[in-house]
Order: structure tokens, then C-alpha cells, then sequence
């Protein structure tokens, strides 16, 4: 709801399309042939609402998403516009403001589990820092880590059907945020007491802006059991958040993501975290929600089409991919008999040392499969 919402404001402008209403937002988004929505308890319910007036609206809404059948997949936290959490929700330096927080994603999770969602995000855009001596990083783990664990149990205890996706992010609106990338999202998901409870929800422009490849984390993210949700748009390489529609930005990685959900079967929902472009109108909205679909749907035909090319098993043979599924070690084998075994001579060192990977015609069959003029 918070993207195909975006009304234009940037740091520098005010907005530039009107307040969207939710319910219209169901309809415009039933009518793309979309499957469900999420959203952060403000998208719907105007911070500071009252008890009455939350009821009236979300009464509304959940006669929106039967009205159009639109399912509810994942729900998420504001703890970023609002001025009590300049510092943070989980992690501000201020005791009452992490209280706080920790309530509202309580409220929160009652209604993400009514409503049947699945999945529940964490992006704590507003943990972190701009000058080290005001973050002490170590205690921030350490509230990062009580709340999370705390809103497990509240799960548990509540026998709620849900899990958490954390979402890293390493910069904006902070300087430096905490957990900024999938590693150390996944490295932190290991302290917390109720590990299984716990995934990541990667977004391509995030990665990107650390300079790193989205494909490699989100299998990662996947070889761990750990890709709960994703956030797909677009990014232009290491500067602000683009979140530019899924299929522009940077193609060729959307191609290599596509690949990785595909072939590590992510089962989750395709998540597209966008903003429509401040220069366009209303229309423009949904052109561009459209094309989020529409991008994916044409790279997962891309993909498929590269994988099932003979010519491209082949040349995954001659690059010796397959051979990195089989185990270094025979069966059974220790390190002892490795040890024992004449290391190869200097000869035949140099002589695989010699031997070309053919990666680079791999890499031309998948591009002439994205550009279209194969198969
Ligand atoms: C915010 C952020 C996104 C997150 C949203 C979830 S909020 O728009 O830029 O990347 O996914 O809180
Ligand atoms: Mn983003
Ligand atoms: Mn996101």
C-alpha cells in the first residue's frame, strides 16, 4: 500500500499526486490481476487515530480486500515517520521510546494475524547512526535482541501463524543502519532465542546500494532456509534508494534474482517495494504497478527459457558448473587420507591453472536470452 501510495514527497519537494485511498488502491490493484497486498499499520490507520476511527477504517479495508479477494500475504511497522523514532524504534537511545515501539508492533501483530498474513517485516530504517560516540553498537544489538525476542514470544504465546523478515538496508534515511546487509542479518538471526522464527526480507536496490549482488544474497538467504519475503524493484548501482519499478535499474541482476528464486524454489510472495516516479500522475501509477507484474513475468519466461537451452547445458558442462555440487572429499573420505595423497606436481598445477573456464560464453547465452534473440 505504501508504494503504490507514495504521493511524490521527496526530501526536496512536496508531493505530487493526492493521498490515495486504500480501498481504491484494492480495486486499481484486483483489476492488475494482483494477487495480495501489505502494508505498515500507518499506510491505513493515520498515527495518533483513535480507537474508533481505526476500527471505522480498518472496517473498511477488510471490506475492500473481500470485496476484490485480494489476500493480505504480509504486514509491517511504522517505526520510522513519526518524530519519536529519530532514533530508532527497537534501538533508540530513549527507554520510552523502544517501549512504545515494542507496543505498537504488538497491535500490530494482533491485526497482521487476523487478517491472515504469513509474514511479518522488520525494517528498522531508523536504527542505526550518523557519529559513532552516540550508538553504542554492542547495547543496540543487545535491544535489537530483546525486542525481537520478546515479539516471538508474543507470537508463540498468542499462537500466531507468523514469522518475521528482517530487512536490511545500509544507509538512508540513517547514516549507517544497523543489520545493513543479508550476511549480517542472518549472522544476528542466530542469537535470537527463536532462530526458526526469523528470515530475511532482501530487497534488490538495498543490496545494490551497498554495492553488492542481490542474486548472491538472496541465495544465500535461500541455501540457509532463510528467504522469507522479498522486496524486488530496481537500483541504479551505489546512490540513494531508487526503488525504481522491478525490471529497470540494473536488468541484468533482475535476470540472475529471477534465477535464484526459481531455482531454489522460493515459495514466498513476489513482493514488489517500489516507488511510482514523482513525475508521474495518477495513471503513471499504475503503469508502473503494472509493469512490476508484467517485468517479472516476462524474466521468469526469460529464465526458464535460458535453463531448458541445450546449447546452454553445454556450455554449464564445458564452465564445469555441475561439478561444484559434487563433494570435495570422497564418501567416507578424512582429511588423514587427503593429507597422505600426493599433492598434484608443479606440471600438472600449471596445466589446470591453464585450463579456460568458458564462463564468458555462459555469460553471452544469458544475455542474448535477456536481449531477446534466442529462444
Ligand atoms: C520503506 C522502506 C522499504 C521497506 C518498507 C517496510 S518501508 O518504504 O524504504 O524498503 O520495505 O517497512
Ligand atoms: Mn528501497
Ligand atoms: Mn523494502
Amino acid at each position: 500500500m505504501w508504494t503504490i501510495g507514495y504521493s511524490g514527497r521527496d526530501p526536496f519537494g512536496e508531493p505530487t499526486r493526492a493521498p490515495l485511498d486504500p480501498v481504491r488502491g484494492l480495486e486499481k490493484l484486483a483489476e492488475l490481476g494482483a494477487y495480495g497486498v501489505n502494508f505498515h499499520d500507518d499506510d491505513l490507520v493515520p498515527f495518533g487515530s483513535d480507537d474508533a476511527e481505526r476500527t471505522k477504517i480498518l472496517d473498511r479495508f477488510k471490506q475492500g480486500l473481500t470485496d476484490t479477494g485480494l489476500v493480505t500475504t504480509t504486514v509491517t511497522t511504522n517505526l520510522f515517520s513519526h518524530p519519536v523514532f529519530k532514533d530508532g524504534g527497537f534501538t533508540s537511545n530513549d527507554r520510552a521510546v523502544r517501549r512504545f515501539a515494542l507496543q505498537k508492533v504488538m497491535r500490530n501483530l494482533d491485526l497482521a494475524a487476523e487478517l491472515g498474513a504469513k509474514v511479518f517485516v522488520a525494517w528498522g530504517g531508523r536504527e542505526g547512526s550518523e557519529t559513532g560516540g552516540s550508538k553504542n553498537v554492542p547495547a543496540a544489538l543487545d535491544r535489537y535482541k530483546e525486542g525481537f525476542d520478546l515479539l516471538g514470544q508474543y507470537v508463540v504465546d498468542n499462537g500466531y501463524d507468523l514469522r518475521f523478515a528482517i530487512e536490511p538496508k545500509p544507509n538512508e534515511p540513517r547514516g549507517d543502519i544497523l543489520l545493513p546487509t543479508v550476511g549480517h542479518a542472518l549472522a544476528f538471526i542466530e542469537t535470537l532465542e527463536r532462530p526458526e522464527l526469523y528470515g530475511v526480507n532482501p530487497e534488490i536496490g538495498h543490496e545494490e546500494m551497498a554495492n553488492l549482488s542481490a542474486a548472491a544474497g538472496f541465495a544465500q538467504a535461500l541455501w540457509q532456509g532463510k528467504l522469507y519475503h522479498i522486496d524486488l524493484n530496481g537500483q541504479h548501482g551505489p546512490k540513494f534508494d531508487q526503488d525504481l519499478r522491478f525490471g529497470a535499474g540494473n536488468v541484468r541482476g533482475a535476470f540472475w534474482v529471477v534465477d535464484v528464486l526459481l531455482a531454489g524454489g522460493y515459495d514466498g510472495p513476489v513482493h514488489f517495494d517500489y516507488k511510482p516516479a514523482r513525475t508521474d500522475d495518477d495513471a503513471g501509477v499504475w503503469v508502473s504497478a503494472a509493469a512490476c507484474m508484467r517485468n517479472y513475468l516476462i524474466l521468469r519466461e526469460k529464465v526458464q527459457a535460458f535453463r531448458a537451452d541445450p546449447e546452454v547445458q553445454e556450455a554449464l558442462e564445458a564452465a564445469r558448473v555441475p561439478e561444484l555440487s559434487v563433494p570435495t572429499l570422497n564418501e567416507g573420505e578424512t582429511w588423514q587420507q587427503l593429507q597422505a595423497e600426493a599433492a598434484p606436481d608443479l606440471a600438472t598445477l600449471d596445466a589446470l591453472g591453464a585450463r579456460g573456464m568458458a564462463f564468458e560464453h555462459l555469460d553471452q547465452l544469458a544475455l542474448e536470452h535477456l536481449y531477446g534473440v534466442r529462444g
